[in-house]
This record gives structure tokens, sequence and C-alpha cells, in this order.
């Protein structure tokens, strides 16, 4: 039997445990056979870096496409996470037309907390939330969501119908499965929530509120549920296995939180999530 394969298309920040250089190691270590496409090469990450370099390598995306189209290639999935530019946005649903059998997963990424990253504007977001409704997963932080859907960042005191209900208009947007990241009810707990509206279910796993914040987190927690939804799990068993190996990151890397405070040591973790996807 082939090998699931999946394209990731994100930047490659050299320095910084993000986007391609953490998506790339963990979804092999899961067993995939993973294509990265690197749409820009910059020398860090843009939160927490100053003058960072940034190679736009937007004019690759569409002939990288087109030369595996001309040899028969197929994909089982595309993971797409920080693009860089809006131009963008558009060659990569080009990827999703020309690769229709794909499982589909979307990481808007371009905010976090209430603010928008260094290098997009609110144009982006409306770009970013076009690509959503081509996709069949998305998986937003809250920011993320309410910036898409044109509402006001709600940073805590929600309940779970607000949850729910930010849930259901982001479905509308076109995916079949919206995941939000970073939901935290009681002070207690953080975990992700998922809406499968195809099926009207609710799916959702918690775990003990940590109380920092870790750059890359979120592309941590998007190669692990990508890497399960494109195995074949249920979502269930994605979402633990995504928050379970993002917790334990995050837990491997606090007692050095002053000087890595620009990533998680996920590479530390590797082996528990290569059980847990062979669980
Ligand atoms: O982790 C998201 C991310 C990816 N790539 C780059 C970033 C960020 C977040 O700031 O700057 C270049």
């Amino acid at each position: 039997m082939r090998q699931k394969r999946i394209i990731t298309i994100q930047d490659l920040s050299c320095f910084g445990k993000c986007s391609l250089t953490v998506a790339h190691p963990i979804m092999s270590a899961m067993g995939l056979e993973v294509c990265p496409v690197p749409t820009a090469i910059l020398s860090t990450h843009t939160a927490g870096f100053q003058n960072w370099t940034f190679r736009d390598l937007a004019a690759d995306l569409p002939a990288v496409a087109a030369h595996w189209k001309s040899q028969g290639l197929a994909f089982d999935g595309i993971s797409t996470g920080y693009l860089g530019t809006a131009e963008m946005i558009g060659m990569v649903a080009d990827y999703f037309r020309l690769f229709p059998e794909m499982v589909k997963i979307v990481d808007p990424v371009f905010a976090d907390n209430g603010k928008l990253y260094p290098a997009f504007d609110m144009d982006y977001a409306k770009g970013v939330a076009g690509l959503c409704g081509l996709a069949d997963v998305i998986v937003p932080n809250l920011t993320e969501a309410t910036f898409m859907l044109g509402e006001e960042y709600v940073p805590s005191g929600y309940d779970e119908a607000y949850i729910h209900g930010l849930l259901r208009r982001l479905a509308a947007l076109g995916c079949r499965t919206a995941v939000v990241t970073g939901v935290n009810y009681d002070g207690a707990h953080q975990g992700a929530v998922a809406y499968d509206s195809a099926a009207g279910t609710y799916h959702q796993y918690f775990r003990e509120n940590i109380d920092v914040s870790f750059h890359g987190t979120g592309d941590v927690f998007t190669s692990a549920l990508a890497g399960a939804v494109v195995l074949g799990k249920s979502l269930d068993q994605a979402l633990k296995i995504a928050v379970d190996y993002t917790v334990e990151c995050i837990k491997a890397t606090m007692p050095d939180i002053k000087e890595h405070w620009y990533g998680v040591k996920f590479e530390a973790c590797l082996p528990e999530l290569i059980r847990a996807v062979n669980e």
C-alpha cells in the first residue's frame, strides 16, 4: 500500500521552530510522506524578532504544481499555514483545484491574541476566509476565527454556546469541519473544539491550562492534527493526538522558557507522538 502523502505549504523560517521546520519533521515522524512547498524563506519568524529577511517564492508555487501534475503525482492531503502575501492565497486555491482528491486542511495563520501578525491586514484575513471555504478542515485560533467572520475578538468569559455558534458560522464559510484552538471556558482547562457540519456533531478535547504562551504551538497543533486526519484517524482521535502532543511540547520547554521563548522543543516529544499515532 502506498504511504500516505501530504503537501505542506507554508513559509520556511530558518530559525524559530515554526511552519515548515516543525510541520515536516512532525508529519514524517507520524509516518507520512511529506512534500514541503516553501512559500517564502525568512531568516526568523516575525513574532519577537526584528529585521528578518524575507524572500518571496510565490513564482515557484504554480510551477511546482504544474510539474507535479505533469508527472502524474497524486496526494492524499494538503496542509496550509503561514503564506506570506495575499497573492499566494489564490495560488494555494489552484493546488486544491489541480489535486481535488486531497483532504484539505487550512490553518489561517495571520493573527493571535487579538492582533494581526506584522505582515498582514484585514484584506488578507478576508482572502484566507475564502480559502477556508474551499477546505475540508480549518484550524483557526479564536482571533483568526472572529477576524475572518468580521466579529469582535472575545478573549475570555465566553461559554460553550458561543463557541458552538462560532464554529457553525465558520463552517458556513464552506468547509466541512471547523476546529477552534485555544478554547478556555473555566480558566483551568484549555483545548480544541470542533464542529463537523456534515454529521452535525461537536467534538472537543481539553487538558489542564498551562498559563504560558510559546510561539509556534499553533503550527505544532495543526501539523499533528493534519497528519492524524490524513492517516484516517477520527476527529476525536485527531483532536486528542494534537492537543496531547502540543501540551507535552509546552511542558518540555517550560524549564527553559527564558532562553527558548521563540518556539517549543517539539523534537523531545516525538516518541510520544509516534506511540499515540500507532496505538
Ligand atoms: O507560527 C506562525 C508563523 C509562521 N511563520 C512566520 C511567522 C509566524 C507567526 O508569527 O511569523 C514567518
